[in-house]
């Protein structure tokens, strides 16, 4: 069961006549479609909405929403004491600079999050780590005031879902009421996963391509064909600039290949610095976070279970040898 939102919230909701409702900075599709979802639902119950975000929208699934957007707030709005809702994050330190703090801090606030670590606040707020997206608490909330759902308000459901999700990818064995919650708008507005994903996500530069097919020319196969490396260079990083690494699909390519267990994509920082992502199958059952933690001449690194990085000391032809190394001593 999802878990509910307290009533203290929805009271604070039902009550309100205009509500200011901001997310994080440097937001993410969940980040932006939680705030317009939220902004859809309560304009659906004659509340005027603000809906304010700092910025910076350069995010594939980001640039297309930030019309949506206003990146600061008039005086005039915060003398009406409006209500706040900081969605996404736990507190108003991460909203950037939209919002004027001594003024915003004066108005009733509500927290609607799902990251796990939180600071202490006397806001009311509505948080479920558990919770893949920050969307599907807008859903629970809409669910619970008893709201006629809107197709718009399940598109922007579905669009933080897949974006949190990874399309769906990322949900654990365990999250099978929120994948019901979503099958349930996909059936009910009759909503296509592959049209919001490429909605979402197909804006790369075609040059893209040209990049991702030398990282996947370049890549050298170890460890008796279980772990793929390769690795972008000084000259890629000048090359293509302005680009965003297409390091998920050399992932997602080389895992497809037979036999393989751990991708790894070294990148050029400089001439003392190369960082590492580290990529593992499921099937493989082999944790890169706890190598990546144990590497030789690290700096940082860690992450999870099977997608994993870090900074290492050495330059990148050095590096080389060293996470070949460690990955036979730990694959045999
Ligand atoms: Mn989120």
């Amino acid at each position: 069961m999802f878990p509910s939102c307290p009533p203290e919230v929805l009271d604070l909701l039902r009550a309100a006549g205009e509500v200011i409702i901001i997310g994080h900075k440097d937001p993410d599709g969940d980040c932006l479609y939680s705030t317009l979802a939220l902004a859809e639902l309560l304009r659906g119950m004659g509340k005027s909405c603000l809906t304010v975000n700092s910025g910076p929208f350069d995010k594939p699934e980001t640039a297309s929403a930030a019309p949506s957007f206003v990146t600061s707030v008039g005086d005039e709005v915060y003398s009406r004491d409006p209500l706040l809702v900081v969605l996404d994050c736990s507190s108003m330190d991460r909203t950037g600079d939209a919002l004027d703090a001594a003024k915003a801090g004066k108005l009733r606030t509500v927290i609607i999050d799902h990251h796990a670590s939180f600071e202490q606040s006397s806001a009311a707020s509505y948080r479920v780590p558990q919770s893949i997206s920050t969307t599907l608490l807008i859903l629970q909330i809409a669910r619970q005031l008893g709201a006629e759902l809107t197709k718009g308000f399940a598109r922007y459901v579905l669009r933080g879902f897949l974006t949190d999700s990874g399309c769906f990818r990322f949900l654990g064995k365990d999250q099978g009421d929120q994948l019901m919650m979503v099958a349930d708008l996909i059936g009910r507005f009759g909503l296509s996963i592959n049209f919001e994903c490429e909605s979402l996500f197909s804006h790369d530069d075609r040059r893209s391509c040209i990049w991702l097919s030398r990282l996947l020319g370049r890549t050298a196969w170890c460890c008796g064909g279980s772990v793929a490396l390769s690795y972008v260079t000084e000259e890629d990083i000048r090359e293509f600039d302005g680009i965003a690494s297409p390091s998920s699909d050399y992932y997602a390519r080389v895992m497809k290949v037979e036999g393989i267990k751990v991708a790894v994509l070294l990148r050029f920082e400089d001439e003392n610095s190369t960082s590492i992502g580290l990529r593992s199958t499921h099937m493989s059952n082999f944790d890169v976070g706890s190598l990546a933690q144990n590497f030789p001449r690290r700096i940082s690194g860690g992450g999870h279970f099977h997608a994993a990085g870090g900074l290492m000391g050495v330059g990148l032809e050095q590096a080389v040898p060293v996470i070949i190394g460690a990955l036979e001593a730990a694959l045999g």
